[in-house]
């Protein structure tokens, strides 16, 4: 494989450790936990790891191992860092035993149902360390869920010697690490399962995990990018740029992004829903800041908007219900009509209020949620060009206004979508350090019999080597939630807190950022150079951490 310059020195980065896993670990015990509600429940679904302690590891002797061969499954979405988790792993499994042996599964947990697996040798690793991407082994997104995909994969895990398995995947991926946890556990088969928590969303965090591995380089990767559009909208004083941000339910993205770049608007998918507010709520706040701008001579801006918006506006929430009903019975029969009368055809079936908010929409957005199903009948939202759809009704918004009078300026709009692009980038310092020492965490996890737990690394704002490792029970972040139809345990899901104070920073601050042209231009992640510039965590980490 040809490598780039930066490829080469950056191969040679040496992770940092938090000081406790630098030689002998001592685990220590905290007191027994519960999950963060539903407790009973909870319990009774998992008699084996319910109720676990939470683990902290100190310095201690140096120990022998038995040897272990361990298995690893990457889930899910890319994240930057999942190579670090598993270079971090290698090099702790073959510090307590050199005869341990690493074995990825490929393409995600279809890997082990499947039986499609490679050894990870020394050779193999140091390809791959401090590079972005899930490529060593690649992802996937089947879910470990039924029994028989559990003894599938405990057939090849007996066949390969595997004591130990880690999955790195978001909160599904690891309730299903726990789900299989219990079931290994309940069966006597005598195989550990560690979860690891990734994605850029943020979205798995809770008090002992501060952070999910891949939002910090994601968030610094889009966040250079839009201070790059800010440059070039401060240049050119133009356009407005409408950016989308992936990030699924959650708005972390958006708001870390916000924080770092200052931009004109920032829509919080969170707050919409609090405040009840309507896509027209939304339009008008947006053309109200187009307009105050144009008063001062700035016909351009940056308005940053989460992926799962639409899902937050209780009104489209609604609408996208009754639609998806609608059309699980009468696919065909819609089918069936002239494209242009379906538009009518959908207005005059869904109920007055429903009806009303389906026709204020765009044509082609309307369409969109007519068409685009998913294989469980759903509306596929993060297809929903949100961006275009709310850059439309503004400039239609303006128009308005403008005939009646009022000085809106110029407006013209450019769209972006930014998510793919950062989810393999190579990882910054802070994620480079934070995913070796999680998956050196679950080597110790595993070397001490755990299983059921989450690798858990502490205290991310002060230097790596004052991290604090240990464990946490995936049990205690699990609640029971809907999900197709049937109350089931999860691990709760994080959005954003709006008494929080990354909100609160970002909300003292947007007046002043949408009037006067504030933007911050971070530029690139930089690996190498003074430790201000290299190792800080996102601002949404720091604001948590302020006392
Ligand atoms: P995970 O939740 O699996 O980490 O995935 C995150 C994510 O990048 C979301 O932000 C996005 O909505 C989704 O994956 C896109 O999925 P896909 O990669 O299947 O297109």
């Amino acid at each position: 494989m040809t490598k780039s310059a930066l490829q080469i020195a950056r191969a040679a980065y040496q992770p940092k450790l938090p000081n406790a896993l630098k030689g002998g670990v001592k685990v220590m015990e905290g007191n027994p936990t519960q999950s963060v509600a539903d407790q009973e429940e909870i319990k009774k679904l998992f008699p084996n790891t319910y109720g676990m302690p939470l683990l902290k590891f100190e310095t201690g002797e140096a120990k022998e191992y038995a040897p272990m061969n361990v298995g690893v499954i990457l889930s899910g979405g890319q994240a930057p860092g999942g190579h670090n988790v598993i270079s971090g792993l290698f090099d702790g499994i073959k510090k307590m035993n050199p005869a341990n042996k690493l074995y990825g599964f490929i393409l995600g947990p279809g890997g082990l149902v499947d039986h499609k697996y490679m050894e990870l040798t020394a050779d193999i690793i140091d390809e791959y360390r401090n590079t972005g991407g899930f490529d060593i082994i690649g992802s996937g997104r089947t879910k470990l869920e039924k029994e028989d995909q559990f003894e599938k994969g405990y057939e090849i895990l007996k066949e390969l010697g595997i004591k130990a398995l880690v999955i790195i995947g978001g909160d599904d991926s690891n309730t299903n690490a726990c789900v299989l946890a219990e079931y290994y556990a309940a069966k006597n088969y005598g195989i550990q399962v560690i979860g690891c928590p990734k994605t850029i969303d943020g979205d798995l965090k809770n008090e002992m995990i501060e952070t999910s591995f891949g939002f910090d380089t994601a968030c610094k990767t889009y966040s250079e990018v839009i201070g790059n559009i800010e440059r070039d909208c401060n240049s050119a004083r133009k356009y407005w740029h409408f950016i989308k941000l992936m990030g699924r339910s959650a708005s972390h993205i958006a708001l870390e992004c916000a924080l770092q770049t200052q931009p004109n608007i920032c829509l919080i998918s969170e707050e919409v829903e609090a405040k009840n507010m309507s896509l027209d709520d939304i339009v008008t706040y947006i053309a109200n800041a187009v307009a105050a701008r144009a008063a001062e001579g700035n016909n351009f801006g940056t308005v940053l908007i989460p992926e799962g918006l639409i899902e937050f506006i209780p009104a489209m929430k609604k609408l996208i219900a009754e639609l998806n009903d609608f059309l699980a019975v009468h696919a065909e029969e819609y089918a069936a009509i002239e494209p242009n009368k379906q538009r009518e055809y959908i207005i005059s079936h869904l109920s007055k209020e429903n009806a009303d908010v389906y026709a204020s929409l765009p044509e082609g957005v309307a369409r969109q949620l007519t068409l685009d199903r998913d294989p469980h009948g759903n509306v596929q939202v993060s297809l929903i060009e949100t961006e275009k759809l709310l850059s439309e009704m503004v400039g239609k918004k303006l128009a308005a206004w403008k005939a009646e009078g009022k000085y809106v300026g110029k407006f013209s709009a450019q769209h972006h979508f930014f998510g793919y692009e950062g989810r393999c980038a190579a990882p910054s310092n802070f994620d480079a350090d934070y995913c070796y020492s999680l998956g050196y965490t679950a080597a110790v996890l595993m070397a001490n019999g755990k299983t059921g737990y989450m690798s858990s690394v502490r205290n991310l704002t002060a230097p790596a080597e004052e991290w604090v490792a240990g464990g946490v029970p995936i049990t205690m972040m699990m609640n029971m939630e809907r999900r197709h139809g049937e109350m089931k345990p999860v691990i709760q899901k994080a959005l954003v807190k709006l008494d929080g104070a990354p909100f609160k920073a970002f909300a003292a601050a947007r007046d002043t950022w949408a009037k006067e042209t504030a933007y911050v231009y971070p530029g690139p992640i930089q690996y190498f150079g003074p430790t201000e510039v290299c190792d800080q965590p996102t601002k949404t980490l720091q604001l948590e951490h302020q006392k």
